[in-house]
C-alpha cells in the first residue's frame, strides 16, 4: 500500500489496496488517520458491494440512514443514491446533490462528522467534485477579519438551498420559506472552531448555508461572504477530484468545503453516499 498527499493543503490518496487489504486493522487505521489529518482520503478503484461499503463505513463510525426515505437505496437504508440516471422512466436517486460550495449539513445542530462516497458509475470528463480545506481557508483570512470574527457565531440555514418538491405546489415563496424555517430552524454555530485532532482552527460556514454572522450588519455580512467565497474557491487551493470508476472518497464534514460540478449532457453519474456518525469505532 502507498499513501501520498494529493495537494499541500488537503487530501491523501491510497493506492495498491483492495477491500481485503482494508480488513487489516493496521492498514485501515492508516486510512482513518489520514482522514483525521488530511480531511479527505481517496482510495482509487475499490470494487466493493453496497454491503462492503457499509462495512467500511461502520469501522469509521456509525452509518446512519439518510433522512429522506425515498432517496435511500432500496435494500440498504444507510446508502443514499446520488444519481441523475433513470430506470424504467423513474429516477434511480437524487440528482444534483451538493452542486454548490458547502460543508455537509451545517444547517443542522449536530451534523454527522464523516461522508463516504463510492463512484459506482462516473463520467471521466465531467461531474468532478471540488474540495477545499476549511483550515486552509481560515489560515488565508486577512488578520483584520480573523479579529473581526473571533468569538462570533453564525446562523446556518438550508433555506437558500431548499429543494422544491411536489407537496410544495401552490405555496408562495414566502410560505415556502416559513415552512422550511419551521422544519429546519436556523442553527447557530461558532464561526471558528478547532479541529479536535490537530488543534488547528478552521472556518465553519459556507455562504450558501449561512444566513448571517451574528452581530454583523448587512454590509459586513455581504463583505464577509464575498471574501470567504473567494478564498474557498481560489483555484490555487482547490483540489478537483476527477472520478474514476469505483473510487472511494471519505471526508470530514466540518473541515471540508466541497461542491459537485455539472454532468455533461447525455452522461449519467451514480454515486453511493453514506453519512457516518461518531460512534463505536472500527476496533471491533
Ligand atoms: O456527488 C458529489 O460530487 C458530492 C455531492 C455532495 O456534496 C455530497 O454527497 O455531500
Ligand atoms: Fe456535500
Amino acid at each position: 500500500m502507498q499513501i501520498k498527499e494529493i495537494t499541500p493543503f488537503i487530501g491523501s490518496e491510497l493506492t495498491g489496496v483492495g477491500y481485503e487489504d482494508l480488513q487489516d486493522p493496521e492498514i485501515f487505521a492508516r486510512l482513518v488517520d489520514a482522514v483525521h489529518r488530511r480531511e479527505l482520503v481517496v482510495v482509487r478503484g475499490l470494487d466493493i458491494t453496497p454491503e462492503q461499503q457499509i462495512e467500511l463505513a461502520s469501522r469509521i463510525g456509525r452509518p446512519v440512514p439518510f433522512l429522506m426515505a425515498k432517496y435511500r437505496h432500496p435494500d440498504h437504508p444507510e446508502i443514499m443514491i446520488s444519481s441523475n440516471a433513470m430506470k424504467a422512466n423513474r429516477p434511480v436517486g437524487v440528482a444534483r446533490v451538493g452542486n454548490f460550495w458547502h460543508q455537509d449539513s451545517s444547517y443542522m445542530k449536530d451534523p454527522a462528522p464523516y461522508t463516504m462516497l463510492h463512484g459506482v458509475d462516473v463520467p471521466a470528463t465531467s461531474g468532478h467534485t471540488l474540495y477545499a480545506s476549511a483550515l486552509d481557508v481560515y489560515d488565508r483570512l486577512p488578520q483584520e477579519w480573523k479579529e473581526k470574527i473571533a468569538g462570533r457565531t453564525a446562523l446556518h440555514t438550508v433555506s437558500k438551498r431548499q429543494r422544491i418538491s411536489p407537496e410544495h405546489a401552490g405555496l408562495s415563496i414566502a410560505e415556502l420559506k416559513a415552512l422550511v424555517e419551521m422544519e429546519y430552524p436556523p442553527t447557530e454555530h461558532p464561526l471558528v472552531k478547532q479541529d479536535p485532532v490537530t488543534g488547528r482552527p478552521y472556518l465553519y460556514g459556507a455562504p450558501e448555508y449561512m444566513d448571517s454572522v451574528v452581530g454583523f450588519d448587512a454590509n459586513e455580512n455581504a463583505e464577509f461572504f464575498a471574501l470567504i467565497d473567494r478564498l474557498i474557491q481560489d483555484p490555487e487551493h482547490v483540489y478537483t477530484h476527477r472520478w474514476t470508476t469505483n473510487d472511494l472518497v471519505v471526508w470530514k464534514t466540518a473541515t471540508t468545503y466541497h461542491a459537485a460540478t455539472a454532468v455533461e449532457p447525455g452522461a449519467t453519474r451514480t454515486v453511493h453516499r453514506v453519512s457516518i456518525e461518531e460512534g463505536e469505532t472500527w476496533a471491533a
